[in-house]
Order: structure tokens, then C-alpha cells, then sequence
């Protein structure tokens, strides 16, 4: 059977000449380990042209990076809001959007879960350290989401919802190690969408789509620096991966 072609979206550089498009290759790595290919999607990809490649793509996947412009979820912008690439949000929230009138596998990671949960109506905290201890109980302190750390070490741990979710199925465990690579996290949550898993501060970690039968993923860790050492998060790639194999084997499109 044919590997499947996996999107995966790529970073803009903000104020630097000349500009250029970039992703870690953590996540190609990871992917075509999985058994994937990767396909890096122009950050400014449009019209007819973006159309075409869409139809090629059996799974997707959402990458890490800046933030997104508060503008696209009605809030101005806060001091800490960093890296904004409007473009980069163009192309990424419609992505969501063909990814769920499709049915293509999505899988997003830290900025992915963000940018599906804007798609779906969502809000974020802009920056968890100056917004998340005013907004919630007061009682919570948040953790330290932004680690020092290599990006491969694991520094707080995660609760997984066992009942009936994708992801607990996926990683086989309730609670994982993770690394924490994020200044902003889910607010308000999108329409559709189910948190399955938290930080132990109250920080959303993961979710999926409410509807079951569909896969769409986001974990706000980065499970591609960690697959060298971490069966769990090899898993999480394996199952977009095997996901786009099944749809490519049923698809009808050409
Ligand atoms: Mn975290």
C-alpha cells in the first residue's frame, strides 16, 4: 500500500530579510518513521493552487510556532503575543476547515491545537504566566509551560480522560510525561471540540473532536522531539499516519 501524504504546515519569519519559510524536522522525521511522507505546505498557499495540493493530501498535521493574531478570536493584543504571522494564520484556519469538511486525519501540535480551537470559535489565553492566574481560580498557580529544558525532556505531567476518547485509546495510559513548549493554551473551547487531557494546574493539554468518528487530535506538548524515547508519542504520530492510510485506501478522490 502507498505511503500516505501527510500536510504539514510550515512557520513564516517575521521581520527578518529575507523572508523565509521553515519547520523543525522533528516533525518530518516523526512522520516518516510513522511510515508518512511529509509535504511541506507554503505558508501563502491559495486559490486553485491550494485546492489542488488539498486534494493530494490523505492526513494533516499542524505544526507548532507563533502566535496567533488575537484579532482572529475578537481580543486585542496582549505584551506578551509574539511571532504573529497572519498569513501563516490565513492558510492554517482554513485548513481546519477543508480538514473537517473532508474528513482528513488532522493532527495538531501546541500552536495546532490553538489554531484548531480559533477555527472552531475558541479563544486562548494570550499568555498563561500574565493572564491564566487573573482568569482562574485563584487558588491555581500556573506551572512552568515554558521549559529550559531540552525540547526532548519531558518537565510536567498530564491527566488523560479515559472515557471513550481517541487519545487515551492512542497513548494506552492516563497519564503521560510531557514536554511544555507553550505560552498560550485553550480559553474558551471550540464549537465540536472535547478537552481530553490537562496539565495539573487546569491547562488544557488535549483535545479532540467531540464526534468520535472523526480524527482530529491536538496535544499541546511536542510528541515529535520526544519520539526517540517515547513509545507514547510515536503512538500519536502511527495513529494519524495509519488513519490517512485507511482514507487513502477508501478515497474516492483523484
Ligand atoms: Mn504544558
Amino acid at each position: 500500500m502507498k505511503p500516505p501524504l501527510i500536510g504539514v504546515s510550515t512557520s513564516i519569519t517575521v521581520d527578518t530579510s529575507p523572508e523565509r519559510a521553515y519547520v523543525n524536522t522533528a516533525y518530518l522525521s516523526a512522520i516518516q518513521a510513522a511510515g508518512g511522507i511529509p509535504v511541506l505546505l507554503p505558508p501563502r498557499l491559495d486559490g486553485d493552487a491550494l485546492a489542488t495540493l488539498w486534494r493530494r493530501l490523505e492526513g494533516l498535521v499542524l505544526t507548532g510556532g507563533g502566535d496567533i493574531d488575537p484579532a482572529r478570536f475578537g481580543e486585542a493584543r496582549h505584551a506578551a503575543t509574539d511571532d504573529v504571522a497572519p498569513a501563516r494564520d490565513a492558510l492554517e484556519l482554513d485548513l481546519v476547515h477543508r480538514a473537517l469538511a473532508d474528513d482528513v486525519p488532522l493532527f495538531a501540535i501546541c500552536r495546532g491545537v490553538q489554531v484548531v480551537n480559533v477555527a472552531l470559535g475558541g479563544s486562548l489565553y494570550q499568555d498563561i504566566a500574565g493572564e491564566y492566574r487573573d482568569a482562574a481560580d485563584a487558588k491555581r498557580t500556573p506551572l512552568r509551560h515554558s521549559q529550559a529544558e531540552p525540547r526532548d525532556q519531558p518537565t510536567h505531567p498530564v491527566k488523560v480522560l479515559g472515557e471513550g476518547t481517541r487519545l487515551a485509546a492512542i497513548v494506552g495510559a492516563l497519564e503521560l510525561a510531557v514536554n511544555s513548549m507553550h505560552h498560550q493554551a485553550i480559553k474558551t473551547l471550540g464549537r465540536g471540540l472535547r478537552e481530553v487531557a490537562w496539565a495539573p494546574d487546569g491547562i488544557i493539554e488535549g483535545v479532540e473532536l467531540a464526534d468520535g468518528d472523526r480524527f482530529v487530535v491536538g496535544v499541546q506538548w511536542h510528541p515529535e522531539e520526544l519520539v526517540a524515547r517515547d513509545p507514547v508519542a510515536r503512538s500519536l504520530f502511527a495513529a494519524l499516519v495509519g488513519e490517512a492510510r485507511r482514507r487513502a485506501s477508501r478515497s474516492t478522490r483523484v
